[in-house]
């Protein structure tokens, strides 16, 4: 299977990254995680973006805040799925990083999860890989299945909670 990169524009960012960590373990999908800066270190930024397909990444997630150009310039040194996780740091609130990783021109785009969207970022990364595999196309399945029989159990609480005639 081809590995997913996580790309973070600096360690203060781990804490909510790293909710996609879990999923990802979850499904058995291989990743790497790293620290690249679109801004402080661009050469490095360039350097990983324009050699991941030649290194066995399917997708990469890119998550930063503020002045958020990580995701969108790791999207203009290759043609794999870009997955932006825009990150609530800053006086913003993440508005910032909402817009700046999700305004792309045409052509260059990035798929970009909400604020603070790690675990969503996780998934849609494990769904494009699942286009071409069987085994992870039934555990994301499996996944879904496990997530609505929660809400069921959830309603039935309540409902014997509340609905009593
Ligand atoms: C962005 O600036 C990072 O992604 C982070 O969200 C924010 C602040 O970075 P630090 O000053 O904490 O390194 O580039």
């Amino acid at each position: 299977m081809k590995k997913v990169a996580i790309v973070m524009g600096s360690d203060s960012d781990l804490p909510v990254v790293e909710k996609a960590f879990g999923v990802l373990d979850e499904l058995g999908v291989p990743y790497e995680v790293h620290v690249f800066s679109a801004h402080r270190t661009p050469m490095e930024t360039k350097a990983f973006s324009s050699h991941a397909k030649m290194n066995g990444f399917g997708a990469i997630i890119a998550a930063a805040g503020m002045a958020a150009h990580l995701a969108g310039a790791i999207a203009a040194n290759t043609v794999l799925p870009v997955i932006g996780i825009p990150v609530k740091s800053g006086p913003l609130g993440g508005m910032d990083a909402l817009l700046s990783t999700c305004m792309m021109p045409p052509g260059i785009p990035v798929a970009t999860v909400g604020v603070d969207g790690a675990k969503n970022a996780a998934y849609l990364a494990a769904q494009i890989l699942a286009v071409e595999d069987d085994e992870l196309t039934g555990k994301l399945m499996r996944t879904r299945a496990e997530a609505a029989a929660n809400v069921i159990e959830k309603d039935r609480k309540l409902s014997e909670k509340y609905n009593r005639e």
